[in-house]
């Protein structure tokens, strides 16, 4: 009998294909709305679980028996309980990798179109307010050229830096837990301390997983460092930033403006006061969302957890294997 994977979410053909050839499998069509209830009750059955945000904490282990193996189509992974996962001895994975150039483009975009006030300025016109030729209203600022500083260097973090340095002539620096060496990548990459970082730049991108250690990282006292001519990015997850403190920073001036790709309550609140900003450009989480790079996502997510069920070590296993396979 081959095993049974749960799909909390709706996935290409190419990759259904692929799924039947090693599993059995039932997708729950997030296009529908799938519920947790539903998750915790068909999750019983499951040898796997391929998902997206879905948390896998005690509360859905105690049920899921059968589990061997949890994969996130996601590079995050801040879902997984890893000490409950690792306990009951799953697998987690991840999709690092194909999503890399495609959410260094939204952070891109989400710099220019803050910087450029481009949302706001296709409102201008809609609205029938231009009248009158170039003004010093519409004005924005510079990208190209800038310092742009990235706070948490990844694969992404690094795609984001070189479309920077290459493309837009930026002079980038870059905050880590640790110093990498990019002696040979062929432009300047400058590490700094934290508060260096922010004091100095003219973009701050913020692009660090959520940990427990990285849980509201920019808080009041981090914007207050920023220069008030500087705009904050967040495409990394809504918590690592403590949100009232940005709302405030922005309010009171202390920076330009912000372009967010998450929030910490998300779908946002109605009433978030974000939604007011004509400083803010917003997205609703979609860094990674084109349909080529989806797919790949939940094709990798697929090979994970196909690799991981049938005992071999998956591509990208984010627990500790030690004694599973
Ligand atoms: C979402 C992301 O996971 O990869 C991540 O960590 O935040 C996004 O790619 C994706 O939107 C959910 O499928």
């Amino acid at each position: 009998m081959k095993p049974f994977v749960l799909i909390t979410k709706h996935v290409c053909e190419e990759v259904e294909k692929y799924l039947q050839e090693h599993v059995d499998y039932k997708i729950l069509d997030h296009r529908i709305g799938v519920t947790r209830e539903q998750v915790l009750h068909e999750v019983k059955e499951a040898d796997g679980l391929i998902t997206s945000f879905m948390a896998i904490d005690r509360e859905l282990l105690e049920t899921a028996n059968r589990l061997k193996a949890v994969s996130n189509v996601s590079v995050g992974y801040n879902n997984f309980d890893l000490a409950a996962m690792q306990e009951r001895r799953i697998i987690g994975t991840n999709t690092p990798g194909v999503l890399t150039e495609t959410v260094a483009d939204t952070i891109f975009g989400l710099m220019l179109s803050v910087a450029r006030r481009i949302p706001e300025l296709d409102q201008y016109i809609r609205q029938g307010r231009w009248v009158k030729g170039d003004e010093e209203t519409l004005f924005g600022t510079d990208v190209h050229g800038a310092t742009l500083g990235i706070i948490g260097m990844g694969n992404i973090g690094e795609a984001v830096a070189r479309r920077a340095a290459l493309g837009f002539g930026m002079k980038v620096q870059y905050y880590n837990r640790k110093e990498r060496d990019y002696s040979k990548v062929g432009y300047e990459l400058r590490y700094t301390m934290m508060d260096e970082l922010l004091r100095t730049s003219d973009f701050v991108v913020l692009m660090t997983p959520l940990t427990a250690a990285t849980h509201h990282l920019m808080g009041r006292e981090q914007f207050r460092l920023m220069k008030p001519t500087a705009f904050f990015i967040n495409a990394s997850r809504g918590a690592t930033v403590d949100e009232p403190a940005m709302i405030e920073a922005l309010q009171a001036g202390w920076i330009s403006g912000a372009g967010l790709d998450v929030f910490e309550l998300e779908p946002i609140d109605a009433a978030n006061p974000l939604l007011s900003m004509n400083n803010v450009v917003m997205l609703p989480h979609i860094g990674s969302a084109t349909k080529q790079t989806r797919d790949a996502m939940a094709m990798l997510a697929a090979r994970n957890m196909v690799a991981a069920l049938k005992g071999q070590e998956p591509p990208n296993v984010v627990t500790e294997l030690k004694g599973l396979l």
